[in-house]
């Protein structure tokens, strides 16, 4: 089994968890309310703004047949920040309303410690699971969403047909790199794929609840 399979079928019951997510069921459903749907797109903007440099600090790293997929990585993460912007300017939400929450501060600073800390096969884990983890939650929400709905832009983003060539493509290059990992590094590689689940179960959990930091 390649290790991206045996990775999603050993954490089948978080990533089950994590789709089943209650934020994902009402905005699936359409119940969401604009408010709690407001608090997932604030801190969302934050997140993707954050990834911009792991990439780059991956991309500092990475063999040269990744340098042209990572820096189209940056490109299209500068048109999702547009689409948050449109869709918040449609809706009239401030997307500078909010510093980060704790779940999402934590993750940002998990990516890019992972970037600069891990080995490059355990960050690219990381940048993996956490795509896979959206292409799959946002499916999820894709399975019921009125396709005139105000989110469904969200939807296209990452359940949309591109995005699943390109989360495909990220995974045949990670079987490709824990091929070439020894079991030690594997073995680490594994666990950052769990650790990414469970920040992405917290990052839903932080949106559906609206917290913000502990003693706050
Ligand atoms: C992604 C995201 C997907 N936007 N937010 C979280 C919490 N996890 C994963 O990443 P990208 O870079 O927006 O496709």
């Amino acid at each position: 089994m390649s290790f991206c399979s045996a990775q999603l079928a050993r954490v089948r019951p978080l990533w089950d968890r994590m789709l089943a997510h209650r934020f994902l069921r009402d905005t699936r459903d359409g119940t969401i309310s604009d408010e709690r749907f407001a608090v997932w797109m604030r801190q969302d903007y934050l997140f993707v703004e954050a990834a911009i440099p792991f990439i780059a600090a991956l991309l500092a790293r990475a063999p040269e047949r990744h340098w042209e997929p990572l820096a189209g990585i940056i490109t299209a993460l500068g048109k999702e920040l547009k689409l948050f912007e449109e869709r918040a300017q449609a809706v009239g939400v401030d997307l500078r309303g909010a510093p980060p929450a704790f779940a999402n501060h934590a993750y940002i600073q998990f990516l890019m410690a992972t970037a600069y800390r891990a080995s490059y096969a355990e960050a690219y884990t990381v940048l993996y699971a956490a795509e896979k983890a959206y292409h799959d939650s946002w499916k999820a929400v894709q399975a019921g969403l009125a396709r005139d709905s105000k989110w469904y832009p969200f939807v296209e983003n990452w359940a949309g047909e591109a995005f699943t060539q390109y989360v495909t493509y990220l995974e045949g290059e990670l079987d490709a790199l824990a091929e070439q990992a020894g079991s030690e590094e594997r073995s680490r590689m594994g666990t950052y794929f769990e650790l990414t689940t469970k920040y992405e179960i917290a990052f839903w959990e932080m949106a559906a609840t609206g917290e913000g930091w502990p003693g706050g």
